[in-house]
């Protein structure tokens, strides 16, 4: 059943997408030695207690995408890999500042991303969203020199978020930041309450307006926020995989999820990144499906909200829904 639903996935980090054997083969084209004897050594790796634990895997992961086509490559193999799950839709994250930063042109990723997702659209008749974030763990001044390199794209991009370390890192920051962005047109997101307080959501709710709340788990903990998130019909992305990788919860049964549902919130199901966490889209909703019980009509509300929550144009929505 779930597996045949069409379904959107609204919070994917194309990098978090790269699977071990795809990072040996990009090793090897590249020149490259990776700190890991096989691809079992790699994936026993994966063991987090935390999110910066991940993060310093993440970013270390990505250094074997170099050239256009690794970033190519990478995106038409979670195209490919999503396909299978009846994914019509996804709108992908990717971290611009986390390749420039190692000497990368912001060029060479976006134009590897963007072919990609082309090509995912031609061949599987996949739409999509492409959403550069902000990196939280640098200033706001790099942010803006980011969101000036990516100029000459700008009409590429449906919206700018904001992603990896979250804690001592609050929207707040980046405000001014977020603002700029809002007055170009462009959509707004931030992960918040992951492991962050309820009060960084209420910032990227309240301070920065966000039109969506990347994970959002934490906001369950303040019912005043609840009703301010249900009342702006705020979307969440959640991602159930991720969560318990990340020890956010220690069991499927603690993810925020079936709660969010309950309070009339516009919750989604997303893997977040895929590869790391065990999981794409299909076994994150097969996840949470199991762990509640859900009913069927639980399944379709997620899989409904997984399109109302999109960015995607209101006429788009209303065809879809
Ligand atoms: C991320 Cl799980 C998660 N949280 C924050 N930032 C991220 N970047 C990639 N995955
Ligand atoms: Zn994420």
């Amino acid at each position: 059943m779930i597996h045949r639903l069409p379904k959107a996935e609204l919070h994917i980090h194309i990098e978090g997408s790269l699977e071990p054997e795809l990072m040996f083969r990009l090793a090897a084209r590249n020149g490259l030695k990776l700190p890991y004897a096989s691809v079992e050594e790699l994936h026993a790796a994966y063991r987090f207690s935390n999110l910066q634990e991940f993060l310093d895997l993440y970013y270390q992961g990505m250094n074997v995408l170099r050239e256009e086509e690794d970033f190519f490559d990478l995106t038409r193999a979670y195209l490919d890999r999503v396909a299978a799950d009846n994914v019509v839709h996804v709108e992908v994250f990717f971290d611009p500042q986390a390749h420039t930063g190692r000497g990368v042109p912001f060029a060479v990723a976006v134009e590897g991303i963007l072919k990609g997702l082309e090509d995912g659209e031609t061949r599987h008749g996949i739409t999509w969203k492409l959403i550069p974030n902000f990196l939280r763990h640098l200033p706001e001044e790099d942010g803006f020199k980011a969101l000036a390199e990516a100029e000459p794209w700008y009409d590429r991009f449906a919206g700018f978020g904001l992603d990896s370390s979250e804690l001592g890192h609050p929207p707040r920051d980046f405000a001014r930041l977020f603002a700029r962005c809002r007055e170009l047109g462009f959509k707004l997101c931030c992960h918040a309450g992951e492991e962050g307080p309820p009060d960084y959501v209420r910032q990227a709710l309240v301070e920065i307006g966000v039109d969506r709340i990347d994970h959002g788990n934490r906001a369950m903990e303040d019912p005043d926020l609840v009703r301010e998130i249900a009342e702006r019909g705020v979307a969440l992305t959640s991602c159930p995989l991720s969560n318990l990788s990340l020890k956010v919860i220690d069991t499927v049964g603690q993810s925020p999820v079936k709660q969010m549902l309950d309070a009339g919130l516009c919750v989604t199901v997303n893997s977040d990144d895929p590869s790391y966490f065990g999981g794409y889209v299909g076994d994150n909703l097969k996840a949470v499906a199991e762990a509640f019980d859900l009913s069927k009509a639980d399944v379709v509300a997620l899989v409904k909200n997984s399109f109302a929550g999109s960015f995607l144009d209101d006429g788009e929505k209303a065809r879809r829904l």
